[in-house]
């Protein structure tokens, strides 16, 4: 007889059908589904959800059979870790494998600000360079200073980049990192301060909500830009569309938000900002990676193991 799980978001079309094979399926993200799962509740004994959907306390609380669940990302933040814990609940992740590809967002958020990608794309679609339109010139990345606020694995894959373009790195955590001589500085204010980028890859915790506040956002400047691939939840909305409308700062490349999908309107007009719709892990490649760690946490629960990338 085939464990019974539920899926909270779609997943990769291959990982989803292993997942078939494997188990019986509940897809949450499936209205029509609404029936089989009440029916299903006290049978479900695994959940595979994502960093940005996560699972509520009232979700665990009605599915008794609980004890795995598996994220696909690195975020824990939309998971209640010591109340999973309490429950005697594994909450698993997916470490490494989507750092590259996040970094990588975060230097092509950073460089389509910079050289204007988005507007320059439009302004060739609508003829406007036929016209004679003159496009405004850019800012070279190199001799800047890019200022990581979490110094992670996926700021640090940033910061490397960041070096391979020619600029100088210095960072803000919460401790300091031990094998780096990259400059910390002691508060985030100091580090907006002395960076011409400010990116944000710091995971998302009660200790760092809103940390990139109006303060922050005024010490970084009116030459400078922001980026975020970390969560929206970091960042104070307000102060950022303050700070991009009254041009405190330059501009801003954003592939997450609060309450996303459902983004405050107003980033729809804020100038200089390059928005993206949460896809630093979605590439083909990494979407496998992170799959088969699922498949490998789910697994290995089933069977009586601890699952490989425990978090909790
Ligand atoms: C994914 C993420 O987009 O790793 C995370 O925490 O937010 C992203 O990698 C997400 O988990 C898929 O829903």
């Amino acid at each position: 007889m085939k464990e019974h799980i539920l899926l909270v978001e779609p997943m990769m079309k291959t990982i989803e059908e292993r997942l078939d094979t494997a188990y019986t399926v509940h897809r949450l993200y499936d209205p029509a589904q609404a029936q089989t799962i009440e029916a299903a509740l006290h049978t479900i004994r695994s959940v595979v959800t994502g960093g940005g959907s996560g699972l509520s306390n009232g979700w665990i609380e009605r599915l008794p059979g609980l004890g795995v669940i598996a994220i696909n990302g690195v975020g824990t933040d939309k998971v209640d870790l010591p109340f999973a814990r309490s429950r005697g609940i594994h909450v698993t992740t997916t470490p490494g494998v989507l750092t590259d590809d996040v970094a990588d967002m975060g230097m092509a958020l950073m460089l389509a600000v910079m050289r204007r990608i988005p507007q320059g794309d439009r302004m060739v679609r609508e003829g406007r360079w036929a016209q004679g339109e003159p496009f405004p010139l850019g800012v070279s990345p190199k001799g800047k200073r890019i200022g990581i606020l979490g110094l992670g694995q996926i700021g640090r894959a940033l910061a490397k980049r960041a070096e391979a373009f020619g600029m100088a790195v210095r960072y803000w955590n919460r401790s300091p990192v031990a094998d780096t001589a990259w400059t910390r500085h002691e508060t985030p204010v100091d580090l907006a301060r002395d960076s011409d980028v400010l990116a944000i890859c710091i995971a998302a915790s009660p200790a760092t909500e809103r940390i990139v506040n109006a303060e922050v956002l005024s010490a970084l400047g009116p030459k400078a830009i922001l980026i975020n691939v970390a969560r929206g939840s970091v960042v104070d909305e307000d102060a950022l569309l303050n700070a991009l409308n009254s041009g405190a700062i330059a501009g801003a490349g954003l592939d997450v938000f609060a309450g996303e999908p459902k983004i405050r309107e107003e980033f729809h007009t804020a100038p200089n900002t390059v928005l993206m719709p949460h896809q630093g892990s979605a590439t083909v490649e990494t979407r496998i990676a992170m799959g088969e760690l699922v498949l490998a946490n789910v697994a290995a629960h089933f069977a009586g193991e601890t699952p490989p990338t425990v978090v909790n």
